[in-house]
Formats: structure tokens, sequence, C-alpha cells
């Protein structure tokens, strides 16, 4: 039989043994976290102006600027201030093709709406009194109040409507981190690069790239995710992102974006 002193050596036995092994184990767990968090953060190549571009996709995010039925769809914002919206579909299936991947991947994911408060006090008198008073913003329209935050017309267009989970930051000027908490966000999820899509080209993504790229972020502009009112200005708005070097942000697209993504069995598979 065994001894009260007996008893107590096996009970320490036991600890000791569990002590060790729960180290053991922890020390594994980190070895292999390292190795598994190593092996995604090598950086894939992007096809890219003026030249690929290195991203690390566990420190990528996509940001999709404005795909709002105000600036899509007849009667919003985009149309009041004289423009043919049918132009920015062409953006749309890109974008989605690329949203869709996004989401495959667990990437972060951020949409941005521009609209204002409905007492418009977010809103600079210098902005609101462009255009006919009957045309302006915070006035009656098919949609709605023109880009008022809770308006039909200020929602995401249905085909990239965000699914919970993905945050959607409301701004009220052209620029993403003007007056908004993006940066903090982007910052807390330890995002350094930016995939961007929306519209419009020279206008609300220009306007979000600059203020990213003064911050820091490598931008990777969408081409065929992005669109203008104006062909050209698309045109001239992507040059002035990728002249001089990237002097603000590289541009790619959806096709080349979506093979960098692709998971290494698959790309092994197609040879
Ligand atoms: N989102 C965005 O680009 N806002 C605009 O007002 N764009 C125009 O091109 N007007």
């Amino acid at each position: 039989m065994q001894g009260r002193a007996g008893a107590e050596s096996t009970n320490r036995c036991r600890i000791r043994w569990l002590v060790a092994s729960r180290r053991l184990a922890s020390i594994l767990l980190l070895a292999f976290s390292d190795i598994a968090r190593s092996e995604v953060r090598v950086p894939v190549t992007v096809k890219a102006e003026p030249e690929a571009v290195p991203l690390d996709l566990t420190r990528t995010a996509l940001i999709i600027i404005d795909m709002q039925r105000d600036f899509l769809e007849p009667g919003g914002f985009g149309e009041t201030l004289g423009n043919d919206v049918s132009l920015l579909g062409a953006a749309v299936g890109p974008c989605k093709a690329v949203l869709d991947a996004a989401r495959a991947a667990d990437m972060l994911i951020i949409h941005t709406r521009e609209g204002h408060r409905p007492d418009l006090s977010d809103a600079p008198k210098a902005k609101i009194e462009r255009g006919h008073p009957s045309v302006r913003i915070g006035a009656p329209g098919p949609m709605g109040r023109i880009l008022i935050r809770g308006e039909p017309g200020h929602d995401i267009i249905k085909e990239l409507y965000p699914i919970p989970g993905e945050p959607v930051i409301d701004k009220p000027g052209k620029g993403a981190f003007y007056a908004t908490d993006l940066d903090a966000l982007l910052r807390n999820f330890g995002v350094q690069h930016l995939l961007v899509c929306g519209v419009t080209t020279e206008v609300c993504v220009n306007t979000t790239v600059r203020e990213a790229n003064d911050r820091g972020y490598r931008c990777v502009v969408l081409a065929d995710c992005c669109a203008s009112y104006f062909p050209e200005f698309h045109e001239m708005g992507l040059n002035m992102i990728k002249a001089q070097g990237a002097i603000f942000g590289w541009v790619s697209d959806s096709q080349s974006v979506l093979a960098a993504m692709a998971p290494p069995a698959r790309k092994l598979a197609a040879v």
C-alpha cells in the first residue's frame, strides 16, 4: 500500500509532468505559428506599372471607394452634376471579381461612402452652394435627398454591397482619410498596402491615394476597377499616380491581382 508521502510524491510528479508538457506544447505552438506566419508573409509580386510591385497580402486591405447609387445610377448626385452615369458601370464586374477573391482570402475589406449628415452640418458651404439649388447636395431626388446619409441614393450598389464585418467609412470629403477614422482602423489591423478600387478615378480615388501615400501606405490602383465620367480623366488620373516612378502609387488591374492572389497549388496545377 502507498503511504501518504508516496501519494504526495506521485502528485508532484504528475504536476511536474503536466507543467512540462504544457510548456512543450506552447513552445511547439509558437514555433509552428512562426513558420505559418513566415510562410504567408512571403510577398507576392503583382504585375503593375511603372513596375511590378511586391505585396505582403497579410498586410494588405482592399478599399472600395464610393460605389454608391448616387454616383452610378440615374437620378443621383453624379447625374445632377451633368454626367452620363452609365460610364461608371464598366468598373462593377472587375470590382466584384476582386471583392469575391478578397473575401475568399479573408483580406480586410473597407467600403467608403461620400455623403453628409441630414442637417448638412458637416458639409462646407462652399461645397453645397455649387449648382442649381434644385439639384444641390441635400435637395430631394428620385433616390431621396442627394448625397445624404441614410437616403437610398447614398447606399452602396447591390452588386458590391458590404457583408457583416466589412467596415464602411462614411466620409464628408473626397479623400477617405479626411475627417474619418480610416487611418486608425488600418493601423490597428497592421495594414501597410492598399488595393484601391472605386469611383471616380480622378476625384475620390485620386484624393484618397494621395492621402494614403503621404501616410506611408503602398497603394496599388486597379485600373479596370475604377471609372470616371470622363474617360480621358480616368487615363490621366492613373498616369498621374504611376508617373515619376510611382509618385503616388502603382497601377495594376483585376486580372493581375487575381493571378497574384491565386493559391500556389492552383498555379502549379495549371502548368
Ligand atoms: N466619389 C467621388 O469621386 N465623388 C465625386 O464627386 N466625383 C465626381 O467625379 N464628381
